[in-house]
């Protein structure tokens, strides 16, 4: 059975009361339940106080097995942020404006702009699926 979870959006703090609500323990610094697993359903980041903590609980919950995940669009514009563009090798996949900027700025203030971890993360949203095709369930960040 799975639990679905969507548009975290940097609140760890209410995503493990969540959790907790829910019956997931957490055993090893991991969230998990003997009979469930979440389905994140993406956007992570931005916006709230604790976007480092909210990939990294869910990261640590997916490369355990007690999760499953799909990017948002958000994770798609980080991505898109921190790439820099093929074409014009001075500019980003998503343009350095102010305006998507100023849309990024927690992520990148709590993260750490270019630092390891930031990379490390970029790395990690790449790895995940746009959409989810389970047996019985079709899953995608709409956006
Ligand atoms: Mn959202």
């Amino acid at each position: 059975m799975f639990d679905l979870i969507g548009d975290i959006h940097g609140y760890a703090a209410e995503l493990e009361a969540l959790l907790d609500k829910l019956g997931y323990e957490k055993r090893g610094g991991i969230w998990q339940h003997p009979e469930r697993r979440v389905i994140f359903l993406g956007d992570f980041v931005d916006r709230g106080p604790q976007q480092f903590e909210t990939v990294n609980i869910a990261r640590a919950m997916v490369e355990a097995g007690h999760a499953l995940a799909v990017l948002g669009n958000h994770e798609f514009n980080a991505v898109a942020w921190a790439t820099p563009d093929p074409q014009h090798p001075s500019e980003y996949l998503r343009p350095h404006t102010a305006k998507n900027r100023q849309q990024h700025q927690a992520f990148l203030h709590q993260v750490g702009e270019d630092s390891p971890q930031h990379r490390d993360m970029i790395e990690w949203f790449k790895t995940l699926p746009v959409y989810l095709e389970l047996d019985d369930l079709r899953v995608v960040h709409a956006c």
